[in-house]
């Protein structure tokens, strides 16, 4: 038996198989997911029953989904140190999703700025599932009484309402869930669009985003082709909000290099953004190199990936099935007979 003590606490993400990975997937999150392994127990997965909220092509869904996995193991998640597994493989999060729409209150949902801005982009398809996107989420997280939650700035609302969900079940029925908390990093939080810094880097809007399966050709002509600012000076200076272009940019070059943004300034300083724009450009292209031809290879062996997410939903659905029965007590269902 392990002792309070020497549990490792729990980190749980997900990524939607809504596109292909992106820079702002990857600096925002999956490269910080990789270090973390030795330290904690993590589960990561591809929300793909979130992903149906908005309509999909079937065959292309299908796809991503496995391509995503394989991205997330080109990226450093070694399948044997974490959980890796695809959300609707696990029929918890379904399950324990219904339960907590009832806990989740209307008034918390309409807040929500995703769903105020996917229900924008999607004003043909404005469908319950949408709408009740969080209390998934929040069944995904709570199922594996996570500690921490790492993602990128605009998931921060998902988790805080998370903990206020968290916080109302345990007050009406005991203590039941662990209350997570966001875990955030500091540079690479938040990319913006290549072609319109303004707006977040989205796989679902593809102009202005890198891809992590980008050939470094595609790399180069993105970032010359990025949009920067037209202020006089033309100089590479950190100022988000007269700058927004430039300091995107610089953001990711500070993700990519470890850099920082004093260091950049003065790398730059007098070169201006034809020189600057390449740099990062090259930067990105050769972090990124490793990354998609590990992916090509692994996307290549159907066998191998499928072992992987068969094993990772069976631990996924062990450690999920343990809080599932403990709700199904708390609130009065009668506890499955199998
Ligand atoms: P969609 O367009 O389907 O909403 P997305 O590209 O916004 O997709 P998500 O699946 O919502 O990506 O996000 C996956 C993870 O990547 C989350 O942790 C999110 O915070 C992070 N992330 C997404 N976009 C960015 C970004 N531009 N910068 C930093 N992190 C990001
Ligand atoms: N909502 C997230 C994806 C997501 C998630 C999760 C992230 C679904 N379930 C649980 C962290 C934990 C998004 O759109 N990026």
């Amino acid at each position: 038996m392990e002792t309070e003590n020497n549990v490792k606490k729990v980190m749980l993400s997900g990524i939607q198989p809504s596109g292909d990975l992106h820079l702002g997937n990857y600096l925002g999150a999956v490269k910080n997911w990789a270090a973390l392994a030795e330290e904690f127990d993590c589960f990561y997965f591809m929300a793909d029953l979130h992903t149906l909220t908005v309509r999909q092509d079937p065959k292309e869904f299908r796809r991503r989904a496995t391509a995503q996995l394989a991205q997330y193991i080109a990226c450093g998640l070694d399948p044997q140190k974490n959980t890796l597994f695809l959300q609707s493989h696990v029929h918890e999060h379904a399950e324990l999703g219904w339960i907590l729409n009832c806990y989740t209150m209307f008034g918390e949902l309409s807040r929500m700025t995703q769903f105020k801005d996917k229900s924008a982009k999607n004003a043909e398809n404005i469908n319950g599932g949408l709408f009740t996107y969080p209390a998934l989420m929040a069944a995904d997280i709570l199922l594996y009484q996570a500690d921490y939650v790492p993602v990128g700035e605009d998931q921060r609302q998902h988790c805080e309402l998370t903990r206020d969900v968290a916080i109302r079940f345990n007050n009406l029925y005991g203590e039941t869930f662990k209350v997570p908390e966001a875990y955030i990093p500091k540079v690479g939080a938040r990319i913006m669009s290549l072609s319109n810094p303004t707006s977040k880097m989205s796989k679902s809007d593809p102009t202005g985003c890198v891809f992590l399966m980008d050939t470094p050709e595609e790399i180069a002509r993105k970032f010359k082709r990025a949009v920067t600012d037209s202020d006089t000076e033309r100089c590479v200076r950190f100022d988000p909000e007269n700058k927004p272009g430039v300091s995107n940019l610089m953001n990711i070059y500070a993700s990519v290099t470890g850099r920082s943004f004093a260091g950049i300034e003065a790398e730059f300083d007098g070169k201006g953004y034809g020189t600057f724009k390449p740099a990062v450009g090259d930067a990105v292209a050769e972090t990124l190199r490793p990354i998609r031809e590990e992916a090509a290879r692994m996307i290549a062996d159907k066998v191998y990936l499928k072992d992987v997410y068969t094993e990772g939903a069976q631990r996924a659905s062990a450690v999920a099935r343990r809080t599932l029965r403990k709700v199904y007590k708390k609130v009065g269902l009668v506890e499955k007979p199998f």
